[in-house]
Parts: structure tokens; sequence; C-alpha cells
């Protein structure tokens, strides 16, 4: 029988159909798969919240100008006339304002494969009409991408790619400070897809064979694979203040590397004046850290004994930057390690985003597999992805980013595909508001997202499942033939489907489509990855064998690397491509900014919301990665389903917190901030800090008015979220920024609306 596989961003599965019931097994040899996969055809088989039919907003048809824009009814309508208006509507915007004012930027990681990949699909399609205002960087690690080229000279992309491999780190490293920790959880994820998930399996090697580890972190939790682990508890937002006192110690032993500093990096003189206390007259001392931290200075003092004489990796995980003043811990991270004078030698230095995602770190060979084509786009404007509601609020609004000024583009027509800014965004009641200024918004999805219910027009989007693709990940081992498992739900369509239909009105549809049927653009993806094969010293399968057979594992694909061991090995002949040449912890360039909110070497810079400045009955909100999800992906499916609490999203809390507030296991509160307030389940651990409250994001937005007030009845935390930027510098989300209150909730539980679909009519 013909084995059928499929892959997606969290493990690959071979497929079997029962009677009824697809049944998707983990591949081999994945030997520790991804639990967010147990939902994932639960979750496409629910009929009732897959969308099976164009469909348009009433209140947009009415000519509401998009007032009601949040929470209307909807009315079905055919592929055609659906295809046409959308046409009319993309030529309309256009002629009147320029393709600027179409926001394409439609952030999101939909699916795995590489030919459906609906930004890609969406870009395409839209630069073919000319262009459209863009998005830059990520939600996950906007900091980064902003910072590291000037302090690294490397694009994030780049410095995740390089990054010491996880098997060295396994045979030397003595000792793991991991701010953040290192979570088995976010490593069930890869984007693009994985064939693996080996993160538990390193960390394990490694403390067999003796590292020591400390997870510094609010919850013990996220370094939980590993038993041996020390757990430094910290509060929020607070790291580069523990780093600094650190560095003072190290000073104070006298145990930093001068021939490293003075070899490898420059502004060493300036970062050193300010941990003394030379420039602001503190001494960034244990004590004085231990008062910002909530950690006591014997810690402080005990875990700066640790480092002296020992192979030390610095590891911080994506998360500890996603919050006001982002940049800082990671260039003092950076600063603490060249301190240590490590980086560059086999599994000690510095790393960023081990674990937050499976494949870094991964020893396997990086192949650029080849993507659809996107083209051109003539459109110069864009915004730090983050500011969408900025943009929206505020068009012709000024903003600094990256050291320079921009201005907000007047956006009349918004178009997103694969993504949900109506999980992704903070602070969604803003988002809400900022929602209904353009004068259309058109979405593509599979299913009834709090997205899709806030489109104008909406497609029915087919799902990956319902699809042939390919799994190309260029550090993956494997390549994935995606077999179409289930037919289309409804009348779902493709995203490149529906494009075609929308270009054919608008006379493009050959130069979208390259006249090519889907079947010939995967043949087409897959002579291109032979030509890159080539050029790799092996040979690929012909693309009807790989189909046959749905994978092909890259032979030798085993390789390890060295975080910057090229730069250390020749620290003149390859330079690094920053202003100095050199790691740079002080930059000229930076400092030239004069930002308050990003200084030119790294600075503890007070948060804007932290505890520090909490009042008593005041808890730091944590909304990290879901266990059972994909962000909001597969949130109706069993799994994520089988978790929550009256069918509400669970937090986390200590049981000393809860007994504080008169809170029992099981119980259902309020958290509640001035931005906003929603209902959550209640699980008890102490396995977070007592000032603390975690609640993962992705339930599906689920806003009501109960007796006057809006909440969201569902438990999702970014409602309670500020939406603000790290800094004038990178602009990334500061989600992980946020103090809330709690309060048990006596009312009447409100039945959730966003498990049944909107309100439709159908058509006749
Ligand atoms: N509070 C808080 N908020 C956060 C974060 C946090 O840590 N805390 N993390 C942030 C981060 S790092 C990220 S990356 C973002 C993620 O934010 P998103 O990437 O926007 O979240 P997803 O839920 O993955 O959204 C993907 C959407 O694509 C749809 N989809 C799937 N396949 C297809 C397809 O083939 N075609 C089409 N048209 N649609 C498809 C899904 O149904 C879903 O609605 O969230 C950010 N938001
Ligand atoms: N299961 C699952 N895995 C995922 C995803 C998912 O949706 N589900 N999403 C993927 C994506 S898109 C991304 S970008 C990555 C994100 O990966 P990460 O950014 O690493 O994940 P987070 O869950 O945001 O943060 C991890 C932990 O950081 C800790 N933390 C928060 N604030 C601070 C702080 O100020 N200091 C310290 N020391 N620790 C802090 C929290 O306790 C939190 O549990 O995850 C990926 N993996
Ligand atoms: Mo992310």
């Amino acid at each position: 029988m013909k084995v059928k596989r499929t892959a997606s961003h969290w493990g690959s599965y071979i497929a079997s159909t029962g009677l009824q019931n697809l049944f998707l097994a983990p591949d081999t040899p994945d030997t520790n798969p991804s639990q967010i996969g147990k939902g994932w055809v639960s979750a496409m088989q629910d009929t009732d919240l897959r969308i099976k039919r164009p469909a348009i907003r009433k209140g947009w048809l009415d000519g509401d100008q998009g007032a009601n824009r949040c929470g209307d009814e909807y009315v079905e309508t055919s592929w055609e006339e659906a295809s046409k208006l959308v046409a009319d509507e993309l030529q309309r915007v256009k002629t009147s304002y320029g393709n600027q004012a179409i926001y394409g930027g439609s952030y999101g990681w939909a699916s795995a494969g590489r030919f459906h990949h609906a930004q890609s699909q969406l870009k395409r399609f839209l630069n073919c009409f000319g262009g459209y205002t863009s998005s830059r960087n990520t939600y996950s690690h906007a900091a980064a991408e902003v910072l590291l080229p000037h302090i690294v000279g490397m694009s994030n992309k780049l410095f995740q790619d390089n990054m010491t491999s996880w098997p060295l780190i396994a045979e030397h490293c003595e000792l793991l400070l991991a701010f953040g920790g290192i979570s088995t959880n976010t490593a069930q994820i890869a984007s693009s897809g994985t064939s693996i998930h080996e993160v538990g399996y390193w960390l394990n090697a490694a403390t067999a064979r003796g590292m020591e580890v400390v997870n510094i972190s609010p919850q013990k939790s996220d370094m939980s694979s590993i038993k041996s682990t020390q757990w430094l508890s910290i509060r929020p937002g607070t790291d580069t203040a523990l780093m600094l006192a650190l560095a003072y110690e190290i000073l104070q032993s006298n145990a930093q590397d001068e021939s490293f500093l003075s070899r490898y990096t420059s502004g060493w003189p300036q970062l050193r004046a300010y941990i003394a206390g030379e420039v602001d007259g503190i001494a960034k001392t244990p004590e004085w850290a231990a008062d910002i931290c909530a950690v006591s200075s014997d810690k402080i003092y005990t875990l700066g004994k640790k480092f002296i004489g020992k192979r030390v990796m610095i590891a911080l995980n994506w998360g500890v930057q996603r919050a006001d003043h982002g940049e800082q811990p990671i260039w003092m991270g950076l600063a603490l390690a060249s301190m240590l004078g490590q980086i560059g030698q086999p599994g000690t230095g510095f790393g960023f985003g081990y674990g937050s995602t499976t494949p870094v770190g991964r020893p396997a060979q990086l192949i650029p597999w080849p993507s659809l084509p996107q083209g051109n786009n003539p459109v110069k404007d864009f915004i730090p992805v983050s500011h969408i509601t900025k943009m929206l609020e505020n068009p012709g609004g000024h903003y600094k980013f990256a050291g320079r000024n921009h201005i907000y583009p007047d956006i009349r027509l918004v178009y997103w595909v694969g993504g949900n800014p109506f999980h992704h965004q903070q602070d969604l009641s803003r988002l809400e508001r900022a929602w209904t200024k353009p004068d259309t918004v058109i979405v593509h999805d599979h299913s009834w997202t709090a997205t899709a219910r806030r489109a104008d027009i909406i497609f029915p989007s087919s799902c990956a499942l319902e699809r042939n693709d390919i799994m190309m990940n260029r550090r993956d081992p494997a390549l994935i033939y995606m077999s179409k498992l289930m037919e289309p739900c409804g009348e779902a369509l493709s995203d490149h489907q529906i494009f075609k239909h929308i270009a054919r009105h608008l006379g493009f549809a050959d130069s979208f489509t390259d006249n090519k049927s889907e079947k010939d653009w995967l043949r087409w993806l897959w002579l291109q990855s032979k030509n890159i094969a080539d050029s790799a010293g092996f040979t690929l399968p012909d693309f009807d064998d790989f189909v046959a057979t749905g994978k092909f594992e890259t032979p030798d694909a085993y390789e390890t690397r060295v975080q910057m061991r090229d730069f250390i090995n020749n620290p003149v002949g390859a330079a690094l491509n920053t202003q100095s040449g050199k790691i740079m912890l002080y930059s000229e360039a930076i400092a030239a900014m004069d930002l308050s909110n990003c200084p030119g070497h790294p600075t503890w810079l007070t948060p804007i919301e932290w505890l520090g400045c909490a009042k008593p009955d005041q808890l730091h909100l944590i909304s990290g990665q879901p266990h059972a999800r994909l962000h909001s992906q597969l949130d109706n499916g069993c799994e994520a389903q089988s978790l929550k609490i009256k069918g509400r999203e669970p937090c986390v809390l200590h049981p000393e917190t809860a007994s504080r507030f008169g809170i029992r296991d099981g119980d259902i509160i309020k958290i509640f901030n001035q931005r906003g307030a929603c209902l959550s389940g209640v699980t008890l651990t102490d396995q977070i800090r007592q000032d603390c409250i975690a609640l993962t994001t992705g339930a599906w937005f689920d806003p009501q008015n109960i007796d006057g007030e809006q909440i969201e009845v569902h438990g999702n935390p970014n409602v309670l979220t500020l939406d603000k930027g790290t800094s004038d510098l990178a602009q990334g989300s500061t989600a992980h920024t946020t103090l809330v209150k709690i309060q048990k909730w006596v009312g009447k539980l409100p039945e959730l609306t966003i498990s049944k679909p909107p309100k439709i009519t159908p058509m006749i």
C-alpha cells in the first residue's frame, strides 16, 4: 500500500484512513512527537467552524464603512461574485489612492508547505497588482532583528543559522545559564515544518555528562525536561540588571578576559565604566540588582562564583526580548559572554533561541531549498510588524524605527491571508477600534477565527490536509511530500486558486500563475530543488518517485557549527560586518541616534510596567506559547479543548497567591487591568513565582458585553497586554510586559460565542 505523509510546523506524519477517520501517526524517527499534532485532524474536521463558502459582511453590503466590522452577520455568495467584488474593490482603492493604500503585511504562520505558503501567495498576487504596504520583522524576535546587525554584524537569521550546535554543548559546556529557560514546549515547533524533535534529548545528554544548568526565569517549568536544573526565580523584565551584577562580580574578581575583550570587542571601556558606576554614580552591584530582580544578593554572589574557571554558555530564549527594552538583555548577555572570553569555542559563548523552536542549534547541514517567487514590490512604505494598530489609528503620524523617522501610510484596504491579528496583536480592544477605519478588509482562512469574523469579505481556504504540497525546510534533514488526505470542506479552495480567480478579473491571471497549474508548480519547485541538491553534492529522486515514497532524507546531513568561529580564528581576515569589525559592546551608531530608550551600550532601563512599581494586588502576566496549539491554530481541536477549564483557557497561579485572593484550583477568575479583562480557569503549581500569573496565548478571542462591562470570556491574554514598541530602535512587540489584577468570578459563566459560527445567511 502506498504510504501517504503530511507535515506541519509541529511535525511530520504518516496518514492512515480507517473506516471513517483519518489518523495521523508521527513519522519515524521522531521519538518525541508534538502534543499539538493530536488535535490537528479534529480541528480541521470541525465542520461547524470551517468556512464553507465565500461570504460578505452584512454591514459592508449596507455601506456602514466599517463601523460594525467586529461582530457582524454574513451573507454567503458565489466564488464568481465574491472574486469580482474583491477585484473591483482592489481596483477602486488603487485608482483612488495608489497601491500603498493596500496593507498586505499580513503576518502569520499559516501552514508549513512551500507552495501553499499563504504569505508568499498573497505577496506574489499583490506584486502582480503593483505592490502594497508591507511589514518588517516578526513578533518572535524583532528586537534581535534590528540590534544584532549593529553589534555582531549579522542578521538575526544568519545568527540563528550559525548558533553553536547542540552536540558541542552536550560535549563541552560545563555551566548553562538559561535566561527564560529552554523549554521542550516551545521546541515542539519549527517554522516551515520539522521531521524530528531533539531539544529534550540534547539537554539530557548534556546533563548526563555533568553539565550544570541554571534556569533563570519566573517559571520553573521553563526547564522541566531535565530534573537536575537549579531554578533562579527572577522578576520578569529584569534580566539585564542581573547580568550587570554578574558582570560587576566578574570585574571585582578581576576574572574578565581582557585579552579577548581587546582583541574581539570594541566599547569595553564605556561598558566597564557603566558597570562600575562611573557614568551614573551607581555601581551595578549584586545588592543593587537584588532589589530590582527580587533575587537575594547572596544568590547573585553564588551564581557569579560558579563562572570562575568553567566553560559557560549564556543562553537567552526569544521571550526575554519580547518585552519593554527587549534589546538590552540580548546585548548584555552577549557582553557577559564576551567578558568570559569563550565565544567562538565549542559549546560555550552566547546563545539565543535554544528551545524557542526545535531547529535552533540543530546539527544539520543548511540547504537553501527554493520557495515560491514573490516578484518585486514597488511600494516602499512599510511598518514594523507590531505597529498595525498604530498605523490604522494614525495615518500620516510620525515614528522612529532603526534610526530613521517614518510616516504611517493611509491604509484603505487590508488584505490578510494566513495570519490571525486578533490572536497575535497586543491590546486587542485597541485593535478592534482601529480595525473599523479601513474601507475594506479581506481575509482568507479555513476557519471562523476572530479575524475571519472581522472581515468584510471572507474566502474559505483549504487547509494543509486538503492539498498536495512539499515541506522543505532549510534546517531539516528531510523533505516531505504532503499528500492530500481529505476533500476540501464545502467550497474551500487553495489560496492560490482564490488569487487566480481574482487575478482573472483584473487581467493578470497568466502572470500570477506563470501559466502553471498547482501540480506544475510542485514539479517546478522540485526541479529547482534538484539543482540545489546537485550543488550540495547529492541527487534527488524524480518527482514521481518522491511523491510515491513521500520522503527524502538528506544524506550526510550531520554538520556542527560554532557561532563566530571564523572571526575568533581570524579577527582581521574574517572581521565582523560591524562598524569596528568586532563585537560592539558600545555602538557609536546607536549612540548617535540619541534614543533615551536604547542608549549606546547595554543599560538597565526601568520597564513601563513591572513589579518594581506594582501595587500589592497586582501580578505580572506572562503570556507565552501554548502547549497544545500553535498560537491560535487548532484551538478548537480536541487536544487544546481537553486542557480548558469549563471551556476557558487555563492560567497558572502559585497556591499561595491563589489563597491570598481566595481562589481555588479549577475556579474561574477574571484577569483585568486598565486595558481589558478576560476570564480564565485556574491551575495551581509551585513552579511559578508568587507575584506572577501565566496565561498562554491563542484562545480564540471572544469579547462580550457582560452587564455593561466588556469582558473577553475565553481567556485571551491579548486583551490585557500592552501595545508598545521595545524601543525606538527595534519597535518589537512587548507582550511579556504587563501587570494585571485578578479576582474570583462569581457571576454566571457566559456562554462562548466563538465556538459557534457567526450568523450566516445562506446562498439561495
Ligand atoms: N500575548 C502574546 N501574544 C503573542 C505572542 C506572545 O508570546 N504573547 N507571540 C507572538 C508571536 S511570537 C507570534 S509568531 C504570533 C503568531 O501569530 P499568528 O501567526 O497570526 O498566529 P496563528 O494562530 O498561527 O495564525 C495563523 C492563521 O492562519 C490560518 N491558516 C492556516 N493555514 C492556512 C492556509 O493555508 N491558508 C490561509 N489563508 N490561512 C491559513 C489559521 O487558521 C490561523 O488563523 O503571535 C504573537 N502574539
Ligand atoms: N507549543 C508551542 N510552541 C511554540 C509556539 C506555539 O504557539 N506553541 N510558537 C512558536 C513561536 S512563533 C515562537 S516565536 C517561539 C517563542 O518562544 P519563546 O519566546 O522562547 O517562548 P515564550 O513562551 O514567549 O517564553 C518562554 C518563557 O520565557 C519566560 N519569560 C517571560 N518573560 C521573561 C523575562 O522577563 N525574563 C525571563 N528570564 N524569562 C521570561 C516565561 O516564563 C515563558 O514561559 O515559540 C515557538 N514554539
Ligand atoms: Mo513567533
